[in-house]
């Protein structure tokens, strides 16, 4: 019996697929190198990729999508559980029997003249108990070579999988081929359905070829299904990059952390440290950039593993100065979507060097020169690169149990209000200070708290039922959990009255990572403030960083009890969304804050100096 032929249910669903989007031809995902190679060849002949010179960037190539299909579709995403209650309030919703019947007409015929892919993937080290098995049915070649860089992909999971249980996740462009059609680079069809079923487990796709829309493993299943599973589970399903800090002793203490878009996620996830931290024996390991599935360990601690196989990452801003290692990561096997092409056959994205490029072909394919006044690279345009050519990559991060978990991370993107860094008093408290973060619209003032966009634990788009189940959830896993995780707030954007950062950034972040790693622990100190524990001047690192103020650091450390009123009352925008839901720690926490003690570790530190003075 052939490999596909091993799994009932999957049989069963092949010919029902098959049946409804009447493909030309079936091809079984083996993930063999000659497999994507020939895959890569064909998209080159289609249009839809450009090799790339192979001396330069080799076995990479360059894909330019539609302009119409550029980003993941937040306004097309839905979660159709059974009632329309346990979607709540931030996610789209119909029956899911109403979307069957939409489905069924889009996907009906849809893959005509086209090859349908089956493409077997585990998130997750194969085999490890923390894994799960999917397949992606799939009418885009551009999507299975994807996916063989973003999961471990191919046969080898179908003899894993048995006849046990997987995610099935249909997905096709919605571009059917008439006899003698000619096909377009990019297929996609202006409707765009991005759909699950949380209940029934299952995803479906029609109408982009981009991304997480497209590839289901990312997004659609490791954190909207998976989230599900991990509530009916007690586990947790996390929009966090996961990264291992050694100290010079060489202990190794494993952090998560979850930020919104826009608030340098992978540059953080692959931070290069200092030199004076590099040279007394510091260093930083990456396990994940993304996402952590998150799983009770047997000694009483949370262990995590990354799901995925490769990095999806966002190609403006990166540079050999922001993030080193993820350019080492994508020097070659990588491929790149709505990037520009140099005239010499490599890529080239705004942000990758000081000085740009005389003459450029742009991502929709126009002649380019700086003076054009446009960006070459789309905003959104992306990397796929193998994590395993990351030269941070820890050595634990194909371990199938996972890395033990020393402490959660949140931060967003705001000017004012939030601190450089404070650890919670608890984890309920981590939990209201996860659920109440957000970034500030680029439209709101410097100064101004008016115009933030709450994002609860960076996982708006990507939570799998009501967002107030997931609070309680999280309250749930901190208090069945011996040896829970610290949780810290970091917020590495905070603006002087100006409207110039206050924090360095990058590297120097590596800071404020050493004292939250000597707090988890037991070896660094901190004073009180109504947040949580913070720092004093004192207990952060600054050898080889003059450039950080002690007034500039107590500016950034600065809680002040008017903004924080403000602050803790703009909660009830989110909160009455989601009042009948809403855990009823919540009002309490948000009290306990506002009598808390108003003393910031600047005022801390004042009266420490002069009682010492005094005596
Ligand atoms: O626009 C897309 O389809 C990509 S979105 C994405 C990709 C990698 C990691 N994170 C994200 C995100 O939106 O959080
Ligand atoms: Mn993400």
């Amino acid at each position: 019996m052939s490999d596909q032929g091993k799994n009932e249910q999957l049989t069963k669903w092949v010919a029902e697929v098959v049946a409804l989007c009447e493909p030309e031809k079936v091809h079984w995902c083996s993930g063999s190198q000659e497999e994507y190679d020939a895959l890569c060849t064909l998209l080159v002949e289609s249009g839809t990729f450009k090799k790339l010179n192979p001396e330069k960037r080799p076995n990479s190539y360059l894909a330019w999508s539609d302009p119409g299909d550029v980003a993941r579709v937040e306004d097309r995403t839905f979660i159709c559980s059974i009632s329309k209650q346990d979607a709540g309030p931030t996610n789209n919703w119909m029956a899911p029997k109403e979307m069957k019947e939409t489905l069924g007409k889009l996907f009906k015929g849809c893959m005509k003249g086209r090859t349908m892919y089956v493409i077997p993937f585990s998130m997750g080290p194969l085999g490890s108990p923390i894994a799960k098995i999917g397949v992606e049915i799939s009418d885009s070649p551009y999507v299975a070579v994807n996916m063989r860089i973003m999961t471990r992909m191919g046969s080898a999971v179908l003899d894993v999988l048995g006849n046990g249980e997987f995610v099935p996740c249909l997905h096709s462009v919605g571009a059917p081929l008439e006899p003698g059609q000619k096909d377009v680079p990019w297929p996609c069809n202006k409707e765009k359905y991005i759909v699950h079923f949380p209940e029934e487990r299952s995803i479906w796709s029609f109408g982009s070829g981009y991304g997480g829309n497209a590839l289901l493993g990312k997004k659609c299943l490791a954190l909207r299904i998976a989230s599900k599973i991990a509530k009916d589970e007690g586990w947790l399903a996390e929009h966090m990059l996961i990264l291992g800090i050694e100290s010079p002793k060489g202990e190794k203490t494993y952090l998560g952390a979850a930020f919104p878009s826009a608030c340098g996620k992978t540059n953080l996830a692959m931070l290069v440290p200092p030199e004076s931290f590099t040279e007394s024996g510091w260093k930083i390991t990456t396990v994940g950039d993304d996402i952590a599935w998150i799983k009770p360990g047997p000694d009483g601690r949370l262990y995590a593993i990354n799901p995925e196989y490769g990095f999806f990452g966002v190609a403006p801003g990166t540079s050999d100065k922001t993030n080193p290692n993820a350019m080492i990561s994508c020097a070659s096997n990588s491929i790149f979507t709505n990037v520009a092409l140099t005239p010499d056959g490599d890529v080239w994205w705004e942000g990758m060097t000081d000085t740009k490029p005389a003459s450029l072909t742009d991502w929709q394919g126009n002649h380019w020169t700086p003076e054009c006044g446009k960006n070459a690279a789309h905003p959104n345009s992306r990397f796929t690169s193998p994590a395993g050519q990351c030269p941070s990559i820890d050595p634990e991060w194909e371990n199938p149990a996972g890395v033990p978990m020393a402490a959660f991370i949140f931060g967003g993107r705001r000017n004012t209000v939030i601190p450089l860094v404070y650890q919670s008093f608890n984890w309920s408290f981590g939990v209201y200070m996860a659920a109440t973060m957000g970034s500030e619209t680029t439209a709101a003032a410097v100064g101004a708290t008016g115009a933030v966009r709450r994002d609860p634990f960076a996982m708006l788009p990507f939570c799998g039922y009501h967002v107030a189940d997931y609070f309680a959830h999280w309250l749930q896993v901190g208090r069945t959990t011996p040896v829970p995780p610290r949780i810290f707030s970091v917020n590495w954007f905070r603006k002087d009255e100006n409207g110039n950062f206050l924090w360095p950034g990058y590297g120097e972040n590596m800071r404020i990572l050493k004292w939250i790693v000597e707090r988890v622990n037991g070896n660094a100190a901190a004073v009180e403030s109504p947040l949580g524990w913070m720092p004093k001047y004192e207990d952060l690192d600054w050898t080889g960083l003059d450039s950080v103020t002690r007034e500039q650091f107590y500016e950034l450390m600065s809680v002040d009890r008017g903004v924080w009123k403000e602050e803790l009352v703009s909660h009830e925008e989110l909160f009455v969304k989601m009042y009948d839901r809403l855990p009823k720690e919540f009002p309490h926490i948000r009290d306990l804050i506002l009598s808390g003690v108003w003393r910031s570790p600047e005022h801390w530190e004042q009266f420490h100096s002069t009682a010492d003075k005094n005596s």
